[in-house]
């Protein structure tokens, strides 16, 4: 509007021809004669300032005074940035006119050259002629030094204000108790170093809206929005933070999301948590993903069908996949090559034929609590395995799968079984010729229907203890076959029904006991028959067997550091310990015969000291 009115100073003048300066009559003339000469001897009298015209005929213009004629740009934003498609030339700048230009929107003063220009929300604000993208060109540029949380009501105009001045976090962008649908409040977000928490917003249902180029480091937790349908929005991710030590995935607790795609590219993980997820039937979305260095555990998943997205994982350090009721088969998994802890439970899984590819079961195989295990049969290619725990397994008939592992030779950790009420025996180890760890059978709880040992006919050597407790129905040691020397011997018979007598017989190689034999709570235990080619022992206790007579069957015993023999109600014969060659302390309470301590100490050359 303002050129309108001043455009027409000299353009009407010029136009209309009212007047020319500087013709042949030496003065100022309203024709439209002859070119304008210069006439030194008749000097105009005077040369006006700025009109543009040389008024004083010394071939000059405009000459004797500032500012000269100029263009002038509107600037109606007031931004310091005029329009240049609307100049006006002046000797002076009209109202709300500047001397620059270059203002690609001068209706809006956050638009001009010199603007910050937000990533990813469409406008050109610093008037490049593109909206300003993320990459190795376009961002981050201004990097936030912290953590960041966008949270309730606040949540757009905070965004919107962290997204004038910056495009990067340097920290962790935090969104949590937002009303928004999806992610596009943050579009200006190239970068964040540590994470993105994505935490009960109630109305998000996709992640949609972070800005192409976008570069995500170390943590994505997505937990509890409810109306969260896909984590799809993430693709095209950049993944960074690769062992930054607390790299993790964490997904739990998002009772709609039923796609987790997104994930590509991301191949390396600290921690992997998918739980609690209602309505997930397929894991798919990190099709990259070859290393987990701590743990992953899908977990309470109830609809979870397929983990056929988890294709290229080959290491896991701790893998956890229990209590998804309808997972049946673990297809993804045919690439995974080792595990430190592989735990398996509460699945409708029926064997480890999935598990074809393991190698390698570094700390222990854990099969706890699995309503359709039958059977373990698969782990055709394992050759390590450090240890064994399986119990509370309510179908499990056998072991005798396991003898897929028998490439492994040995156990490499504990191992530890009760609780299995279809298992009898340990058909199925008997490959193990080693366990570098405690042999637990029973322990705090039942093993019910145990009935042999059967099962270990190659098993040498245990380095910790061999503990069978709680076994209602084993009346000997028979499977221990090779079985030459343990850690600690502990045989407990507490409650034991049967009406067969205990027998030690069994373990006919066991040469020696590193620390503790111990021998109590046999009902039906009358000798020790069967121990007759232990000669070492540390400790020797034989408590509490209220049928036990004599203690025969450690008559090859040369050396042990402590004999005790106490509430055995009908020992009378302790004439085995004479052959001792060395002991260290002796408490012994022989209520048949009580004259046999007082000998036998003196056989040995020692005195009773008792705890
Ligand atoms: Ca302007
Ligand atoms: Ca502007
Ligand atoms: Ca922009
Ligand atoms: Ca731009």
């Amino acid at each position: 509007m303002i050129s309108s009115t001043l455009r027409p100073f000299t353009a009407v003048v010029s136009a209309l021809g009212l007047w020319t300066a500087c013709a042949d009559d030496k003065q100022p003339s309203t024709d439209s004669g002859a070119p304008v000469t210069t006439d030194t001897a008749h000097p105009c009298p005077s040369d006006p300032t700025c009109n543009g015209i040389d008024d004083d005929c010394d071939g000059l213009v405009d000459e004797l005074a500032e500012p000269a004629m100029a263009l002038w740009y509107p600037d109606l934003d007031g931004d310091g940035f005029g329009d240049p498609s609307a100049s006006v030339e002046a000797c002076a700048p009209p109202t709300h006119h500047i001397a620059v230009a270059d203002d690609c929107d001068d209706a809006d003063p956050m638009v001009h050259p010199e603007a910050w220009d937000p990533v990813g929300d469409g406008v050109d604000q610093d008037c490049d002629g593109a909206d300003a993208v993320c990459g190795s060109t376009g961002g981050p540029r201004s990097v936030y030094d912290g953590d960041v949380t966008w949270t309730g009501a606040t949540a757009l105009t905070n965004a919107a204000a962290f997204c004038t001045e910056f495009d990067g976090i340097a920290g962790t962008l935090t969104i949590t108790g937002t009303a928004w649908t999806d992610l596009s409040a943050a579009s200006c977000v190239c970068a964040v170093t540590d994470g993105l928490v994505v935490t009960h917003n109630a109305s998000l249902d996709t992640l949609a809206g972070l800005p192409t180029g976008r570069a995500i480091g170390r943590i994505v937790a997505l937990t509890d929005n409810p109306a969260l349908l896909s984590t799809a929005g993430l693709d095209g991710t950049t993944w960074t933070g690769v062992s930054s030590g607390n790299e993790r995935l964490d997904i739990r607790r998002n009772p709609v999301l039923t796609d987790l795609s997104g994930f590509g590219g991301w191949s390396h993980l600290d921690q992997l948590h998918i739980r609690e997820l209602d309505a997930l039937t397929h894991l798919s979305g990190l099709p990259d993903l070859t290393r987990v260095t701590e743990s992953a555990e899908l977990r309470d998943n109830p609809l979870l069908t397929h983990v056929d997205g988890l294709t290229s994982l080959a290491e896991v350090v701790e893998l956890r996949i229990e209590d998804n009721p309808r997972l049946a088969h673990l297809d993804g998994l045919g690439n995974l090559k080792s595990t430190g802890y592989l735990t398996l439970g509460g699945n409708a899984v029926a064997d480890l034929t999935d598990f074809g590819g393991l190698k390698a079961i570094d700390d222990r195989l854990t099969i706890r609590g699995a309503p359709a295990l039958t059977r373990l049969d698969g782990l055709v290619q394992l050759e390590r395995l450090g240890g064994l725990r399986v119990e509370e397994n309510p179908v499990l008939t056998d072991l005798t799968g396991l003898r897929d592992a028998r490439a492994a030779e040995g156990i490499g950790g504990t191992v530890e079984l009760h609780s299995n009420p279809m298992l009898t025996d340990l058909a199925g180890l008997d490959w193990v010729t080693w366990v570098h760890g405690d042999v637990i059978l029973g322990g705090s709880a039942d093993l019910t229907p145990f009935q042999s040992l059967h099962g270990l006919e190659q098993l040498e050597v245990v380095t910790g203890a061999f503990v069978v407790q709680r076994v209602l129905l084993l009346d000997d040691l028979e499977g221990l076959d090779v079985l030459r020397e343990v850690g600690s011997l502990r045989i407990d018979g507490t409650d034991q029904p049967t009406t067969d007598p205990f027998q030690l017989v069994g373990a006919p190689a066991l040469e020696v006991v590193h620390q503790t034999l111990d021998i109590r709570n046999h009902a039906t235990l009358t000798h020790l028959t069967g121990l007759e080619a232990l000669h070492t022992t540390g400790n020797l206790l034989v408590l509490d067997n209220p049928m036990l007579v004599s203690l025969d069957g450690l008559d090859g015993l040369r050396a042990a550091d402590t004999l005790i023999a106490l509430r055995n109600p009908r020992l009378q014969d302790v004439s085995a310990l004479y052959g001792l060659q060395a002991v260290g302390d002796v408490c012994l309470d022989v209520p048949g015969d009580p004259t046999e301590p007082d000998a036998l100490l003196a056989a040995l050359g020692t005195t009773e000291v008792c705890p």
